[in-house]
């Protein structure tokens, strides 16, 4: 028998936060028993099988330094509870499968290693230490982006290579950063950046920028006919782009302290319908409309015919929906 627990994370990027742990006789683990028994493993530098259960006596789990083992469990574990929470509380998904069953997280994967990822066939995903400036990857948006290549691969399996693979990372990124904000947390605040807690270029820019893609040098902002041949990091630009032009509109905006300025490609203002709703239509797309070889062109009709059916075909909505996709230059 294990009795649920609300145990205290010293995190290395979101403060002190409550996290989800289990207690069998005097010792507690990172178990997660309200979460479909999400657990997180220190693999202490290994690269394969799952290392150790994460588990102590007293209930509280690292001490906000990277220097501590357990400050990235405990940053892991509230990534993975924030994003079940998201996807369960506003998109009524339980779990990446949607049959209630967590995957499972493992933090210190290798040595110096400057990635995190997803994989199917363990259905868990794995945090990096970094190396030099680059810090822990266990930041809330790169968590939910890793989290979201499952829910990815288990619903439209959007194939990883050419246009369909510049979704399937958008589809990472939209959902890292509604995680983010819907975390609400002071100490990682939301954003259109993805990564910028990790400073992988030793500046302090993130990895990647929704509002104007082409920020991080090498992204594209808008579609154009081969755009398939490029990086799906990169490829991912447009629907990352039209993602922020239907969320908050072309132009000049600053939210939680963040400046964006997003163009458009035909110069046409394009006026936002919020995240909220843009969130809804993303994911009622990606679970009803979106198929394995879906390009930019399918994501534009995909995306309207959830718009359509959520909001109606005359409602602003839809019509937001068609302004957003023309411009990043995918048209009628
Ligand atoms: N962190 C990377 C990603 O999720 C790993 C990869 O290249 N698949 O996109
Ligand atoms: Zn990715
Ligand atoms: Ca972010």
């Amino acid at each position: 028998y294990q009795a649920i627990h609300n145990g205290t994370g010293n995190t290395l990027y979101s403060g002190t936060v409550t996290l989800g742990t289990a207690q069998s006789g005097s010792s507690y683990t990172l178990t997660d028993t309200t979460r479909g028994n999400h657990k997180t493993y220190n693999l202490n530098r290994g690269t394969s099988g799952t290392g150790t259960l994460f588990s102590g006596s007293d209930d509280v789990w690292g001490n906000g330094s990277a220097s501590n083992a357990e400050t990235a469990g405990a940053d892991a574990h509230y990534g993975a509870a924030l994003t079940w929470d998201y996807y369960k509380n506003v998109q009524g998904r339980s779990g990446i499968r949607g049959d209630g069953v967590a995957a499972y997280s493992r933090v210190h994967y290798g040595n110096n290693y400057v990635n995190a990822f997803w994989s199917d066939s363990c259905f868990c995903m794995t945090y990096g230490d970094g190396s030099g400036n680059a810090n822990p990857l266990t930041s809330i948006d790169v968590a939910a982006h890793e989290m979201t290549h499952g829910v990815t691969s288990n619903t439209a399996g959007l194939n990883y290579s050419g246009e369909s693979g510049g979704l399937n990372e958008a589809t990472s990124d939209i959902f890292g950063a509604a995680v983010e904000f819907y975390a609400n947390n002071s100490s990682d605040v939301g954003d259109y950046l993805i990564g910028e807690e990790i400073d992988i270029n030793g500046d302090g820019t993130p990895l990647r920028y929704m509002d104007k893609p082409s920020k991080d040098g090498a992204s594209k902002d808008y579609w154009y006919s081969g755009i398939g041949g490029v990086d799906v990091h990169y490829s991912s630009g447009p629907a990352n782009h039209f993602f922020y032009l239907l969320s908050e509109g072309s132009g000049t905006k600053t939210i939680n302290g963040v400046t964006y300025d997003s163009p458009t490609s035909d110069g046409l203002p394009v006026t936002g319908i919020g995240r909220a709703k843009a969130e809804k239509i993303w994911f009622r797309a990606l679970t009803t409309k979106f198929t394995s070889t879906t390009n930019y062109a399918g994501a534009r009709t995909g995306t309207l015919a959830a718009a359509g059916e959520l909001y109606g075909t005359d409602s602003a909505e839809y019509t937001a929906v068609q302004h957003a996709w023309a411009g990043i230059n995918v048209g009628a």
